[in-house]
């Protein structure tokens, strides 16, 4: 196992049957995104192809590649969810054509924002013909968030273009905000098979937050418990898979058969199948309109289901019009607010239309009901959680929870569904990203863990130091403090914090020192030399003090007066004895009994005094009962 890799993009291929996707795939990272027979025998892409290299920049890039054939359009759909970019395709020779057009639209409704326009197969045209192309599809672009992407032409086979294309995809990607972390992890698997000496083997693009070997997940909508036995990203061994990477998990308790395509593989508890979601819906132009109970194929994620199409606002959504519909599926789909999706009819397929999940577990609505429809406005508006999702982003130290609300004009609720729901965590008056918080535990108990073996005698290190060695805002420290001791990660015990397992010993060169102190106090027995004298004799620091004092190792019952332990448990055996049978000791008595002097004696009955073992009577002791 190796550390985890650096975070990493995903890029997949779109574009028209044999303009040459899989073929530039090959050119630029070496590997051949076919690998069924079948479609080594056909020349051409029948299911997901990945592939993966580095950019100029050392960016890691690993590509899904797509089938352009309409037949296996249902494959394309389940490798784009959760691309970074679009290497969209067309070949100079033929120039746009249905998928062309068909892939555009998908990625466009899947709000695929950056991308790279890849004319292929340059070396098969003259410039004049090259340039009418280019201005075709400089036309079909401008309507979609394609519409000012760098376009280069390439040629696969002489390899004229392919370094330009790469700079050009590296700056694209350098223009990419990182993937959130929300701490809720999903992986929609594209892939399942079965690895020799190793059992199940699942695929997907990571989304959500990250994975960890030995994680126990649940695969959905069936709800199965597995455990993550292995992880790859780019074919390294890694122990954190990081969210926005192409990711292979090794599982234990699941059989191939019984996991694949479609299928999302989360932590427990954290996602809801649902057989319902409110969607806004866009309807692509130029083709029928949706009515109301129109049967479509909703394709989300990796997952293709059959759902009904539930108009809320009109009963036909003409093309080219946006509209709100609650979509009931025939299965249970897994899904977040704020997923896209896409729209297919089945017969004759066509892609029709594609939208945004608003609601995961929505009530059946009365049809153009007013209020349903302001609410569902409301949430498309702005998810807020997403919002401030990408807003507490920015914030290592979190977010004072007004300071965040108003930052993006947000009610109090919407923080408890941020904390329910992204995994972000309160404390007093900030809320904290769940990345941020776990990283502010790591910087705590690592703080804790070096004091600790600088200072193993110490019972803990003061909140004051800990605060300024980990950086932590005062405000927010103290509330830190709190939940971390709640949540049992550390241990506060006045002014001092500790890692709970933190039992103070001895170091080795001071355990020396020490011992020839108890031996000399042990020789002594009740006559034991004043503390001050062993202190500066075995050169004894006040923690070392304390800690034989808290052990019990010797026993301080005077500022100056030290007995050890053997010595003590003898003074007060003999001492009860007495009482028990005498009823009454005087410290002339004790003296005696004990063979020592009234300068260790008196202090030693005041401290009995003290304990509660025995009570002062005039000049004598009686026993506390
Ligand atoms: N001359 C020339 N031929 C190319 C180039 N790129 C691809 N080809 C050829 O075009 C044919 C189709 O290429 P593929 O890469 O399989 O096309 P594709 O887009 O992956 O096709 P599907 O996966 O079926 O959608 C193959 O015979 C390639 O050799 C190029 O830049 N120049
Ligand atoms: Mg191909």
């Amino acid at each position: 196992m190796t550390d985890p890799a650096p975070a990493a993009y995903v890029v997949g291929t779109a574009g028209h049957i044999d303009h040459g996707k899989s073929t530039l795939v090959k050119a630029l990272t070496g590997i051949d995104p076919d690998r069924l027979e079948e479609e080594k025998r056909r020349g051409m892409t029948i299911d997901l192809g990945f592939a993966y290299f580095d950019l100029p920049s050392g960016r890691h890039v690993g590509i899904v590649d797509v089938p352009g054939h309409q037949r296996f359009l249902k494959n394309m759909l389940a490798g784009v969810h959760g691309i970074d970019a679009v290497l969209f395709v067309i070949a100079a020779d033929e120039g746009p054509m249905p998928q062309t057009r068909e892939h555009l639209a998908i990625v466009d409704l899947l709000g695929v924002e950056r991308g790279v326009i890849v004319l292929t197969k340059t070396d098969l045209v003259e410039p004049e013909w090259l340039q009418l192309v280019s201005d075709e599809i400089r036309g079909l672009v401008r309507p979609t968030r394609l519409r000012d992407k760098p376009l280069v032409p390439v040629s696969s086979t002489t390899g004229l273009g392919l370094e330009e294309l790469k700079q050009a995809l590296d700056a694209e990607l350098a223009g990419t905000t990182p993937r959130p972390d929300t701490g809720r992890p999903r992986l929609p698997v594209d892939r399942s098979f079965a690895m020799a000496g190793f059992g199940t083997v699942v695929t997907g693009t990571l989304i959500g937050g990250s994975l960890r070997v030995d994680d126990e997940l649940v695969v959905l909508p069936k709800v199965r418990r597995v455990r993550v036995r292995g992880l790859q990203q780019h074919n390294r061994d890694v122990v954190e898979a990081r969210p926005g990477n192409r990711t292979a998990a090794n599982l234990v308790g699941v059989d191939r058969r019984e996991i694949g395509r479609g299928d999302v593989l989360a932590p427990p508890g954290q996602l809801k199948p649902t057989r319902r979601v409110d969607a806004q819906v866009t309807v692509l132009e130029g083709l029928q309109p949706i009515r109301h109970r129109d049967r479509l194929l909703l394709y989300h994620g990796t997952a293709e289901v059959p759902v009904e199409t539930i108009l809320l606002d009109a009963d036909a959504l003409e093309p080219g019009t946006v509209g709100w519909a609650q979509l009931y599926a025939q299965t249970p789909v897994v899904a977040v607010a704020g997923d896209h999706f896409i729209l297919r009819r089945p017969a004759p397929p066509a892609t029709v239309a594609g939208g945004v999940i608003v609601d995961v577990s929505p009530r059946r609505h009365r049809r153009h009901d007013p209020q349903v429809l302001a609410d569902l406005d409301r949430r498309q508006t702005q998810d807020p959680v997403a919002a401030l999702v990408s807003e507490l982003a920015k914030y290592p130290h979190g977010l004072r929870r007004e300071d965040l609300l108003r930052a993006i004009g947000a009610d109090h609720d919407v923080v408890e569904r941020l904390t329910k729901e992204a995994g972000a965590v309160e404390l007093g008056a900030f809320v904290l990203s769940g990345v941020a918080y776990r990283r502010l535990v790591e910087r705590v108990t690592s703080a804790l863990a070096e004091y600790h073996a600088a200072h193993p005698l110490r019972p803990g290190m003061s909140r004051e130091e800990l605060k300024s060695r980990t950086g932590t805002p005062a405000a927010l420290h103290s509330e830190a403090l709190a939940r971390m001791g709640a949540d049992g990660i550390v241990l506060e015990r006045g002014a001092e914090v500790s890692l709970p397992g933190h039992v103070p010993q001895l170091g080795q060169d001071e355990a020396a020192r020490v011992a020839a102190a108890q031996r000399e106090l042990a020789a002594a027995g009740f006559a034991p030399p004043p503390l001050s004298d062993l202190v500066r004799r075995h050169r004894l620091t006040p923690e070392q003090i304390q800690y034989l004092v808290s052990t019990g190792e010797v026993v301080r019952v005077a500022d100056d007066t030290v007995f050890g332990r053997e010595a003590y448990a003898q003074a007060l055996a003999t001492i009860q004895t007495h009482l028990r049978t005498h009823q009454r000791i005087t410290v002339a008595e004790a003296r005696d009994l004990l063979q020592s002097s009234r300068k260790y004696v008196l202090p030693l009955l005041e401290w009995l005094d003290a304990q509660k073992i025995t009570r002062r009577v005039g000049d004598d002791r009686i026993l506390r009962t």
